[in-house]
């Protein structure tokens, strides 16, 4: 058994995140968590809210708040909403925590000893009519590179390449929207990026396992060349920078930026688990490879955006640093999820939120639907009828109907307890035979995060329950031979069993409810791929009893309700 340490991309503060966010970081993380917990493994799942930077400042204006108060509400929304999605983080912790600040502070002093940090005096952006440094998103404008018009400072949102404020065409303040803007001096600190290039590529092409989203992302960002990237911003919101402990000179007014002290957080988290488990030095067996972290598999989930991020920026700060850190193994990117093919949008009214998401259906409903159409080899589209249409046929049609009606036969027929009946015949033979393969494949899928894979591996043993059940008929066995019919029901609760063995990863609240039908209790290791044993684990005599509908059909009334209400009558 090993220790896997599990983060997913750190969601920003600013307000709840969509079905998107949701499929492309949070969900598959823990998906893969639970499956690595369910093999016995010793699993840490840390994420955080990503509470500093210029989306914080601009969503907390437009809420009217301050700051610190505004991060303090988000972030229970977030963290709620997350329970209630079922994600298992380990620890959902804080950005602006104070263990995160220290961290980041000693980060850019470990970069400073050796070298790594310079002041410069850059050419900013600054609004004339706002009064102020327009750092990173306060600016938009046209992407030099491929000219979308709505390019953000940082970041272009069409091509995906890294930008400076200053590179923007026709750039306007995103605060007021004024293009009253001029350029001024300001002072900021650099990490000296290219002086660990050769360090960086060695680390890179050392990762020849990585998914090939990330792998091809990663080598993207290295053949346009590394810079040099200013670490510091114009705010008065995130890590004050310092210098051993104490403000640094010139730098009173500004702080860190956003994306150096974010990744760093996965760090903080942990210490913020641990400080609150009063395990000061728990933290360090996951992260400092001196302290016992060599044995550990490290995996990243994200969104493609945040590759870059992930594999240049901070490994760049942790390479720098000289100290001996954990550093990624497997880097596991997607693509986006869409709406209707566009992009999901609040003041479009177009998508689902987490929190309304919620208000409509169950989570297990939005979590296999999600999974089942990962965004991983390509952008994938959500749309209402392939959603009505996945969760009537997989989760209400192959797999809850299969349950109804095994326990109810089971009911009706053999005293709600499980049966033992006679031996064995050909039919059982074979399912064995199917089922070892189909396990196989399954554990192969949840090992490579191939999350569609997965699914639909999963979904293949619940169609092969059906068939098994189809064929074998022990209602019509029942009439002749109570004993023949007898050895198919003991099989097909077995089969409830599994099924709910193997729901836990994907629909961990439905899992409880299949287990409840045959009276086990999650959670329980994952299964061999020895099919026979897997399907002698129910006692004989075991109580069997149905409970409430497993998966409600959706009609299409509600479809066309929900279309209406969050916009895709488009499709
Ligand atoms: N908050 C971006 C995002 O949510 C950013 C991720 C940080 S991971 C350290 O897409
Ligand atoms: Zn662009």
């Amino acid at each position: 058994m090993s220790r896997i340490l599990i983060t997913s991309a750190l969601p920003y503060i600013n307000g709840i995140k969509h079905l998107g966010n949701l499929a492309g970081s949070m969900l598959p993380a823990d998906v893969y968590a639970r499956f690595k917990r369910a093999q016995g493994h010793e699993v840490l799942y840390i994420c955080a809210t990503d509470e500093h930077g210029t989306p914080a400042e601009l969503a907390a204006a437009k809420a009217g708040q301050d700051v610190k108060t505004y991060c303090d509400e988000q972030h229970l929304i977030q963290k709620n909403a997350g329970e209630a999605f079922g994600l298992s983080y380990d620890w959902f912790g804080r950005s602006s925590s104070p263990e995160n600040r220290a961290l980041t502070q000693m980060f850019c002093d470990a970069l400073d000893e050796n070298g790594l940090i310079e002041e410069r005096t850059d050419k900013m952006v600054y609004s004339i009519d706002d009064g102020r440094f327009l750092p990173d998103r306060y600016v938009e404008g046209t992407c030099p590179h491929c000219k979308f018009e709505k390019a953000r400072g940082d970041q272009c949102d069409n091509c995906g390449r890294l930008l400076d404020p200053t590179d923007l065409i026709d750039p306007y303040s995103a605060v007021s929207g004024s293009r009253n803007l001029e350029v001024r001096d300001t002072k900021h600190l650099y990490l000296l990026q290219t002086k660990v290039e050769l360090q960086l590529r060695a680390w890179i092409d050392s990762k020849s396992a990585w998914p090939q989203l990330a792998k091809s992302i990663a080598n993207k960002h290295l053949e346009e060349g590394l810079i040099d990237r200013g670490i510091t911003r114009d705010l008065k919101w995130g890590v004050p920078v310092a210098k051993n402990g104490k403000p640094r000179e010139g730098f009173e007014n500004k702080v860190f930026y956003v994306w150096f002290d974010a990744p760093i957080e996965y760090i903080g988290a942990t210490q913020e688990y641990f400080n609150a488990r009063n395990e000061p030095e728990g933290w360090q067996k996951w992260w400092r490879l001196d302290q016992g972290a060599d044995d550990v598999s490290y995996i990243q989930f994200m969104g493609k955006d945040n590759v870059a991020f992930h594999t240049v920026s901070f490994p760049a700060t942790v390479i720098g640093s000289g100290q001996p850190w954990k550093m990624v193994d497997t880097l596991k990117a997607f693509n986006w999820l869409n709406w209707y093919g566009g992009k999901f949008s609040t003041s479009m009214n177009r998508g689902v939120f987490m929190d309304q998401a919620l208000e409509i259906l169950p989570a297990d409903y939005w979590r296999w639907y999600l999974i089942a159409n990962s965004p991983e080899g390509s952008d994938s589209s959500f749309t209402w009828d392939q959603f009505q249409n996945t969760i009537n046929k997989d989760l209400a049609d192959v797999l809850g109907n299969f349950v109804n009606r095994i326990v109810k036969f089971t009911e009706s027929k053999f005293g709600g307890t499980v049966p033992e009946g006679g031996a064995v015949g050909p039919l059982e033979e074979k399912l064995y035979a199917d089922l070892a393969a189909l396990l196989i494949e399954a554990t192969e899928a949840f090992d490579a995060m191939e999350m569609r894979k997965a699914a639909q591996t999963v979904r293949r043993i619940w169609v092969l329950g059906n068939e098994y059940l189809q064929e074998a008929a022990p209602w019509t066995a029942f009439k002749t031979d109570a004993d023949r019919a007898a050895v198919i029901v003991r099989h097909g609760l077995n089969l409830v069993r599994l099924y709910a063995v193997l729901a836990q990863p994907l629909i961990p609240f439905a899992a409880q409810s299949i287990a409840d039908s045959v009276s086990v209790t999650l959670p329980l290791g994952w299964p061999s791929t020895d099919a026979k044993s897997e399907l002698s684990k129910l006692p004989l005599g075991a109580p069997v009893k149905s409970g409430e509908v497993l998966f409600k059909k959706i009609e299409d009334e509600q479809v066309a309700e929900w279309a209406e209400r969050f916009g895709g009558n488009e499709g």
